[in-house]
């Protein structure tokens, strides 16, 4: 019996083919990317660059309106980074939203990936500016749906937070990178676990009595690695931990 005609899986030069009409076809600047970040969006997620959005469609034209400033809300230059324990049901379901939109248009996928990609971004003094930069990068992906969405932080060093964030312990999504399929997994540990890497933080030697760049960052990365570990599964391993809406 002949074989059933499967669908060719596109090979790496197709794949990377039209990344460069993208750039080409779509100078920096244009559909309202803001910005210095702009290039840098491009450089590593050309398909931002090239998608169109709803927010992103009225976002060129809404900069002409003179009531620009009644829509403050919706066009915010920086984000208003807030504790996860605060944010109303909206913004968590705005959040949810945004990261489900960006696993879905393949963009989360992508991150990932980068994510796992060697950059020298752990354990060492790159760990916070690379991070950064990459957080930079997925609320602007997350931007192209929800404009006003903001990545929170969770403040594990609070007794009351000491605890895997409530309203994401049912979000294990399913993210298909360019490379894989990962199912997000979680064992978070013990209560008293976040507390005892507190004290790494807020302790006599801990990271925030250090008075150098180079003193920080070592508890830094101690610390940083001992969370991942603490909510288990996909976050323990660097390799897919980007997977995890928690990352
Ligand atoms: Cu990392």
């Amino acid at each position: 019996m002949p074989r059933a005609k499967t669908t060719k899986k596109p090979t790496r030069s197709e794949v990377t083919k039209p990344r460069k009409r993208e750039t080409a076809a779509m100078p920096m600047g244009e559909h309202g990317m803001r910005g210095g970040h702009a290039s840098l969006v491009e450089r590593n997620l050309p398909s931002l660059a090239d998608s169109m959005t709803f927010a992103k469609m009225i976002r060129p034209n809404l900069r002409f309106l003179p009531h620009i400033r009644d829509l403050r809300w919706l066009f915010q230059d920086l984000c208003d980074r807030k504790d996860q324990a605060t944010l109303t049901d909206i913004e968590k379901s705005r959040y949810l939203c945004a990261f489900e939109m960006i696993n879905n248009d393949g963009t989360l996928g992508k991150l990932v990936d980068i994510h796992a990609e060697m950059h020298m971004q752990h354990t060492n003094d790159r760990l916070l500016p690379w991070h950064r930069v990459f957080v930079l990068l997925f609320e602007e992906a997350m931007h192209n749906y929800h404009p006003d969405v903001c990545v929170p932080y969770w403040d594990w060093t609070r007794t009351d937070e000491q605890h895997f964030p409530d309203w994401l312990a049912t979000i294990t999504p399913t993210v298909t990178t360019p490379t894989r399929t990962i199912t997000v997994t979680r064992a978070p540990g013990p209560s008293a676990e976040l507390d005892s890497i507190t004290s790494g933080v807020f302790g006599p030697s801990g990271a925030m009595s250090q008075t150098t760049y180079g003193d920080f960052t070592g508890p830094i990365n101690l610390i940083h690695g001992g969370v991942h570990v603490w909510v288990g599964g996909t976050m323990s391993d660097a390799s897919v931990a980007a997977a995890d809406p928690v990352f």
